[in-house]
This record gives structure tokens, C-alpha cells and sequence, in this order.
């Protein structure tokens, strides 16, 4: 067993700490091998919790020295914690000094203080400081820092920590100094240092009230021309909070570091952001589409941090979704408003449901299903999850619907006052959003609505229309339910509210309303109709839930040729689409290969691509067939190949039934001019894409090589890398021999550039598996000279894309991909637990898989279970996944 805590924590046990420590002054000698760290604190006891010794959370440190007030004292280790008893009486500050020092070129856990590519960087959410210095690492701990930064100069001409850069200078044999006041109290969490070779783009920009402000952003010195698009996003990252919620920059100097060597997305620092290379750089030749539009979001969700998360913090881990689902909300709502138009506005919010859908809805109905509020963990990092932050969005979207978008901002105006500078839970949160609107639905029904905080699951609605020709009367009938999660055995109705239009055979709305769906069950009437409406339920996807409804084929049509609502206008064709996929995998003795999609389905199909008014960008997410995983979602037992075989065969069919139509919207949305990451421009990007997709994928079915061809000329031809990517996966995908080439050509022209690396080794783990070709092309990806185990981002590009993004490759017979999933969970493990057990939830859904496969995934989670040296991550996720 390894050291450390090993016990379940549970929110209810939540106390406030026996201290406060009021200030931190942190002296680093910075060195790869030996850092040293001396870290002078004053302390004082909380007068409202009964005396009691001082408990500093430490890990993996060598501890030298700790002074009071200047004079040895007696202390005791306990674990993972330094016991002080003989502290000062009384209720006065009194200094604390605690010397220690730490391996940072050792730590391949990337949380504390670390080396990557030669430079220093820390990552302290959410318990990282402890790997720094002992500490009350809790979040609501809030400290003033003063930090000072020694190392060699040449080395490390960059020194950074949080807040204002108050002295630097020379010190003996090549050395310097650097000394970082922050203006602003903070938990540990925020605490940041950066110490390397790094170059920086600057800007500097006026705010509304004329304050002045420096904006930096720190890269090493070949990626300086990759910086623009982060730099831009900033700006305008900067002037939405300001204009949305009137949320200024609160500092002088604002800086963002980028490292290649990071276990998550980005990480909001007070004022000094540490993010991930994936998520910072960007330059035409490198980056696709959707890189430019995540890093605009994640450059925004870690501003918005500064003012939820940051100035407002999480009284506890239990909290996370306090500050994470706010901010994801904040992020979809900056991203939405930069899009502009009502149409890119809604591409925005399918992209949103789609990635709730395919990964929190299966998160809510798995092992780890846990509330948006969490009431236990093991291991606070494997609750960074698609529950707290984007369900955690929903709910904090919910609130936004129920009151309206000013009563929204007054709510965040209310909590502002109230809770600047603390720590606080999400009932403030709610409370507040509640109180700045009394005569809300939101305050009238705020405890029952605080449900999505303590339930878990995701509520299924279902609806039931009844049509009275002779009264001209339509009733809905709206029921509620929500399955058991693990100790959740019985769930209470839930605020749902239901965003819903009827809609006439014609196209006519007759009738569009909110309705807040209270009760298990509800019925509503609709009077004085001329004919049967078609209900548009669930628009904008007004809420997260499954929603039941017996549609027939002519009600979905209607809706997707008429619904006003975009976002159901995509959903009915993908009901269209998925009842199909549905249809063919219940058929026993149904080969993929002679699966026929209907006319109708095909036709309509037809009319969205040729459709004259519908912009690019929808017509790609709804010519786009239901995944893999969300199909898999719908099935009680699931056979992933099966699933896999026939949707590949309905694509195939889509590309043959629609060859002109793919034709032509290639060559009329492949040339866009100059390179531009704008809504439009995407769009049309990702359209000429899929179509090529479809072409060439036609093409090999039909042994026609013009299509590939032209695929290989687009791919050398391309001056941007969203094009050039596209031809490539085409090429891939469809599995013609040319892919081999392009392939080749893709690694010599790009053998420089890490993340173009990434894209190249996902693109081939996650191929369509034929004939069960994709593990041994795996196992021969990670022996690949660029490959490492190390770096998260290149373990995550082969293993996890095999693993969690290729099902119909993964889920073998043999079951030889669960053994690759078990030795790599392991073998992760021992270096970065954090990566592993990630990875480790690939299995989550182990129970719905077919015999054998189900034996065969339970016995490969039971053999990962059975290693005695498990981190509480792994073990955690699979102690779940087998219970
Ligand atoms: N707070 C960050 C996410 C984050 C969480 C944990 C980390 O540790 C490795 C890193 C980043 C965010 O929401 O962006
Ligand atoms: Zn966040």
C-alpha cells in the first residue's frame, strides 16, 4: 500500500480549519534534481473551532526544517501530514517556517512542481501545493503570497509566479532572482511559478474605465508565430465579461504559459494561466478548425475563471461544479455571441449536446455516475468530469431560461456583493441567482430545482400527444422519471423546464412556449386547432433529459423541414437517422453489407444538402449519422461491432444514394479564399470535408479511383491544415492504398511539430477497424520512435483514442484489445495516475457489452483491480466500474 490518504471522503464531514495562515512567503532555489523551498507563513487559530493541532498536508517531500517564531519546535509525521502540537496559545498570528525540498525532474505525476522540456512549471489544483510544501491545501485556506524565484540565469532567464513582478536582479555563480507579490488573497490551488527559456507575445490594452493592462503570453522561443489566435481570443475574452456581466480585469499584468507536458486542458492560475500546447497554439498550417474554436473557448473559460473560481472560490472539492459548471456556462455563452448569427449560434449548441450526450449521458448511467454536486470521493481528480462541468453548465443554463438573461446577470451582479473574496458552496450560488429574482419560477421552486445538484442521473421525459379532430384539441402529456445510480436508489421529480412549439403539417408554429415540468406527470391542452400539430418538444434542448416520444417517420420529416427551432430541426434527423441504425442492428440475420436505407430517409437527406437557405455548418452536423457511442447508448445490450458494421454501411449507402449531391457540395464549399477561422468559413470547411469523406468512401466501394486521387492532390495541395486534414482522414477512412502514402508524407512534412504528431497518430488509432487491423497497428504506433508513454497528450493520441474513440477496433472477440486497455492502465499508473485512470473509464459501460465480450471486460478490469500498487485514482475508477 502506498502512503497517503486511503479513505473515502464525504461531504458532509466538512469542517472549517482549526487555522487560517494569513500570509506565505515562498523562496525557491529552483533546481531539476534538488529544489529547495522555504515557506514562512503566518498563522493564526480559527477562534470558532475547538483547539486542536495543526495538520499541514505534505507528499512526496524532504522535510529539513520548521520553526515558530524563529525557534525549533517538536513535530510529527503522520502519513501524509505534518502535526504541529506546541503551537503559541492565543489568538495571534504567529510565524510558522518550514524548509523542505523536492524532485521536480522526477515527477512524472505532472501535479507540484515539475520539469517539462527543460523548464519549470507547477499544476497545484486540485491538491498539487502539497507536493510544493506542507500546507493547509484546502481551498478555503485564502493567503496572501509573496514569492521569490532563484535559478540559474542562462538556463532559466524567465522567472514567473502570480501577481506583480516587484524586484529581480543578479545573484552570485550565473544566478538570478525574481520576486512576485499577488495584490489578491487565493487558495492554494491558484498558487503558479514558471521558470524556463520562454519568449512572449504582449499586448497592452485599455479597459472601459481607463485602466491600463499587460497581457503576455509565454511560449518557447520556434512558437512565437502560433500565439495570434490565443492573443486575440484573450482580447476578446477580456471585453465579453466586461460587456455580459460588466467583470473587469482585476490586474495589471494578465500572462498565459504554454507546456507540452500537461495532464488536462488549461489551468486558471491567478493572473499567470499554465496551459496545455493543444490548447494555445495556432497557425493555419498547423491547426484545424476545431482547434482554433477550443482554444478560443478554453483562453475564455480560464479567463472567466478569474472572476468565478478565482475572486469566488469552492468552500470544498465538493463544490468543483461551483466554479467549473458556471464557467463552462460563461464559455458557451462567450463562444455563442462571438458566432453571431442565430444559425452559428445554434452549430455552437448542437456541439455542446452532442458532446453532453455521448459522454455524460453514459457517465450518468455507469459506475461513476455521481451527482453535479458530488457527496463522496476517494480521489478528487477523477471528479473532473463531464457531470461537473458540463452537466453543472446545464444547470446553471436551466437557471439562466428560468430567469431570464437580465435576471440571470442581476443574479450574478447579487452574488458578486455578496461572496467577492470567498469561499463559498453552490447553494450561495443558486440562493443568490434566486434572490436577485423574486417573483421568478427559479425562487418559487429554488429546493426542489437544487435537485440536479444532489440527484444523479439523467431524468428521461416522455411524451404522449392525444389529437381530438372533432374539438380541434391537442393534449401533451409530460411524464418524468429518473433511473437509480449507485446509493441512489429513488429519485424526486425534478424543475425541468420544457421548451416546446407545435407545429402545423404546413410549417405553420401554432403554438411556442416554456413549460416548467414539475410533477411526475403533467398534462397541457391545446385548443382551436384547424389540424393535427407535429410538437416540437425539448427546443434548444432546454434541459438535460432523455426525452421518450413515439414520433412517426412524417412527424420527423415535417420537423426537419420546418421546425423553427434549429436545434430540433437537427435532432429530427438524427431521430431519423437513429431509428434506422436502431432498426438494422435488431435485425437477426441482417448482413451490414446488404442494408438498404429507405427513400424517404434518403431523399430528405437529399433536400438538407441542397438546401438553399441552410448554411454549411448545419447541413454537416446534420448530414452527420448518430456515433457510434450514442447509438450504443439507446441498445440494452450492446454489440460495438455490430453497431460499427452498420453505420459504416448506412455512410456507405448515403455516399452512394447522394454521389452527385456530395459532388457537388464539394466543389462548391472547398474554396474559401483566405484562411479564415470564422463560423462561415468552418462551415464550409467542415461540409467540403465530409463530402469528401463520402466520396471517397463511395469510390472504394465502387473501385474508382478518381475520388482518391483527388483526395491525394487536395491533401498536397491544401494551404491550410483543417483542408489538408480532411483529404487525409478521407483517405484514411475510406481506406483506399493512397492513405498509406499520404500518411508517410503527412509525418516527413510534419515530423517537427508535436501536436500536427498527435493528430497524426489519432487519425490512424482511431480508423475504422477492417477486419481487425487497428490493435496491431496500435501496438506498433506505441513502439514508434515519436512515441511516448510519458508526454499526455501523445499517450492520450494512440491509447486513449484506441480505447475510448474506436469501438468497433477496441471491443474484439479475442478480447486482445481489453488486454492492450489493462497492461496500459498499468503501465500508466506507476508514472502518471491521473493520465491512467482517464483511461481506466474506457471500461465504464463494461456491463451493457454482449457475451463473451462482458466476461472478457470484467475479467480485464478484475486483473487492473488486482494489483496491490494502485494509485487511489485507478483504483477508485475500477473498484466502481466491478462493484
Ligand atoms: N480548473 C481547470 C482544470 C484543471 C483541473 C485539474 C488540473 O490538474 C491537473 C488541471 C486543470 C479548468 O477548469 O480549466
Ligand atoms: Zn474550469
Amino acid at each position: 500500500m502506498r502512503e497517503g490518504q486511503n479513505h473515502v471522503i464525504y461531504r458532509a464531514d466538512y469542517q472549517a480549519p482549526a487555522y487560517w495562515i494569513e500570509t506565505v512567503e515562498l523562496c525557491f532555489d529552483l533546481d531539476p534534481v534538488k529544489t529547495r523551498v522555504l515557506n514562512r507563513m503566518k498563522v493564526r487559530r480559527n477562534p470558532e473551532v475547538a483547539a486542536q493541532p495543526l495538520r499541514l498536508d505534505g507528499e512526496e517531500l524532504n522535510l529539513a526544517r520548521v520553526l515558530v517564531n524563529g525557534q525549533g519546535t517538536s513535530f510529527k509525521l503522520d502519513g501524509n501530514q505534518l502535526v504541529l502540537e506546541n503551537l503559541p496559545e492565543g489568538h495571534e498570528p504567529f510565524e510558522l517556517e518550514i524548509f523542505t525540498t523536492c524532485a521536480p525532474a522526477k515527477n512524472t505525476k505532472l501535479m507540484g512542481l515539475y520539469t517539462s522540456n527543460d523548464s519549470f512549471f507547477t499544476q497545484c489544483e486540485a491538491e498539487g501545493f502539497r507536493r510544493i510544501t506542507y500546507f493547509l491545501d484546502r481551498p478555503d485556506v485564502m493567503a496572501s503570497y509573496t514569492v521569490t524565484l532563484r535559478a540559474d540565469k542562462k538556463k532559466y532567464p524567465v522567472l514567473l509566479s502570480n501577481g506583480n513582478l516587484v524586484d529581480q536582479g543578479e545573484l552570485e555563480d550565473g544566478r538570478h532572482f525574481a520576486k512576485w507579490v499577488d495584490p489578491h488573497r487565493k487558495p492554494s490551488y491558484l498558487f503558479a511559478l514558471v521558470a524556463g527559456q520562454l519568449v512572449a507575445r504582449e499586448q497592452r490594452i485599455t479597459a472601459r474605465n481607463g485602466r491600463e493592462h499587460l497581457l503576455q503570453i509565454f511560449v518557447r522561443p520556434g512558437d512565437l508565430d502560433k500565439t495570434e489566435h490565443a492573443m486575440n481570443s484573450l482580447m476578446a475574452s477580456i471585453a465579453w465579461d466586461e460587456a455580459r456581466f460588466g467583470l473587469p480585469l482585476d490586474l495589471e499584468r494578465f500572462m498565459i504559459v504554454a507546456t507540452s507536458d500537461f495532464n488536462m486542458g488549461a489551468m486558471e492560475n491567478k493572473g499567470l494561466n499554465i496551459f496545455n500546447t493543444k490548447l494555445l497554439l495556432a497557425s493555419q498550417a498547423t491547426a484545424t478548425d476545431m482547434d482554433f474554436l477550443n482554444i478560443e473557448s478554453v483562453v475564455g473559460h480560464e479567463y472567466f475563471h478569474n472572476w468565478t473560481g478565482n475572486r469566488i472560490t469552492c468552500r470544498d472539492w465538493f463544490q468543483l461544479s461551483l466554479k467549473e459548471g458556471l464557467t463552462v456556462f460563461r464559455d458557451q455563452e462567450f463562444s455563442m455571441d462571438l458566432a453571431g448569427s442565430p444559425s452559428a449560434r445554434a452549430v455552437k449548441r448542437i456541439e455542446d449536446v452532442r458532446v453532453l450526450r455521448t459522454a455524460q449521458f453514459p457517465e450518468d448511467a455507469g459506475p461513476m455516475a455521481h451527482p453535479v454536486r458530488p457527496d463522496q470521493y476517494l480521489e478528487i481528480n477523477n471528479f473532473y468530469t463531464v457531470t461537473i462541468y458540463e452537466k453543472g453548465a446545464e444547470v446553471v443554463r436551466m437557471m439562466q431560461t428560468l430567469v431570464g438573461r437580465e435576471g440571470f446577470a442581476a443574479g450574478m451582479k447579487l452574488y458578486f456583493e455578496r461572496h467577492d473574496g470567498q469561499a463559498v458552496t453552490c447553494d450561495d450560488f443558486a440562493q443568490a441567482i434566486a434572490d436577485a429574482n423574486p417573483g421568478s419560477q427559479l425562487a418559487a421552486l429554488l429546493p426542489q430545482f437544487k435537485r440536479w445538484y444532489s440527484q444523479a442521473g439523467t431524468p428521461r421525459v416522455k411524451a404522449s400527444g392525444h389529437w381530438d379532430a372533432a374539438t380541434g384539441s391537442y393534449t401533451l402529456t409530460l411524464a418524468q422519471s429518473c433511473a437509480p445510480t449507485p446509493g441512489q436508489p429513488d429519485k424526486d421529480p425534478f424543475v425541468i423546464p420544457v421548451a416546446l412549439g407545435l407545429v402545423g403539417a404546413d410549417g405553420q408554429e401554432t403554438a411556442s412556449r416554456l413549460h416548467v415540468l414539475t410533477q411526475a406527470s403533467e398534462t397541457l391542452s391545446f385548443t382551436g386547432l384547424a389540424a393535427e400539430p407535429v410538437p416540437s418538444i425539448l427546443r434548444g434542448f432546454s434541459a438535460p433529459v432523455i426525452l421518450d416520444i413515439e414520433y412517426t417517420d412524417a412527424q420527423l420529416l415535417a420537423l426537419l423541414a420546418h421546425d423553427s427551432d434549429p436545434f430540433n430541426r437537427w435532432e429530427a434527423g438524427q431521430r431519423l437517422g437513429l431509428a434506422r441504425a436502431l432498426g438494422f442492428i435488431a435485425q437477426e440475420g441482417l448482413a451490414p453489407a446488404a442494408l438498404q436505407l429507405d427513400a424517404p430517409y434518403v431523399e430528405a437527406m437529399r433536400s438538407v444538402l441542397r438546401h438553399p437557405q441552410l448554411d454549411a455548418a448545419f447541413k454537416d452536423l446534420a448530414l452527420t449519422l448518430p456515433s457510434e457511442t450514442y447509438i450504443a447508448e439507446q441498445l440494452p445490450v450492446v454489440d460495438p461491432q455490430r453497431v460499427h458494421a452498420v453505420r459504416e454501411a448506412m455512410r456507405l449507402q448515403l455516399a452512394l444514394a447522394l454521389r452527385e449531391d456530395w459532388e457537388w457540395a464539394y466543389e462548391a464549399h472547398k474554396d474559401n479564399g483566405a484562411y479564415q477561422p470564422d463560423p462561415v468559413s468552418v462551415g464550409r470547411r467542415a461540409l467540403a470535408g465530409l463530402a469528401l469523406t463520402h466520396l471517397c468512401v463511395a469510390a472504394v466501394h465502387q473501385g474508382d479511383t478518381v475520388w482518391p486521387g483527388k483526395a491525394l492532390q487536395r491533401f498536397k495541395d491544401a494551404s491550410n491544415m483543417t483542408d489538408r486534414f480532411n483529404a487525409l482522414s478521407a483517405l484514411v477512412i475510406s481506406g483506399h492504398p493512397l492513405a498509406a502514402n499520404a500518411l508517410q508524407r503527412f509525418h516527413a512534412m510534419f515530423r517537427h511539430e508535436p501536436l500536427v504528431l498527435d493528430k497524426w497518430f489519432a487519425l490512424q488509432a482511431g480508423a475504422p477497424d477492417r477486419g481487425g487491423n487497428i490493435l496491431p497497428l496500435v501496438r506498433q504506433l506505441v513502439q514508434h520512435p515519436d512515441f511516448s508513454l510519458r508526454n499526455p497528450n501523445r499517450a492520450r493520441s494512440v491509447i486513449t483514442t484506441y480505447c475510448n474513440a474506436n469501438p468497433g477496433g477496441f471491443h474484439r472477440a479475442d478480447a486482445a484489445g481489453y488486454v492492450f486497455w489493462s497492461d496500459k492502465v498499468i503501465e500508466l499508473d506507476a508514472m502518471n495516475p491521473q493520465v491512467a485512470a482517464r483511461l481506466a473509464r474506457a471500461m465504464d459501460r463494461w456491463r451493457k457489452l454482449a457475451e463473451p465480450l462482458r466476461s472478457a471486460a470484467r475479467e480485464a478490469i478484475a486483473r487492473v483491480a488486482a494489483r496491490p500498487e494502485l494509485s487511489n485514482d485507478v483504483r477508485e475508477v475500477v473498484t466502481r466500474a466491478l462493484a
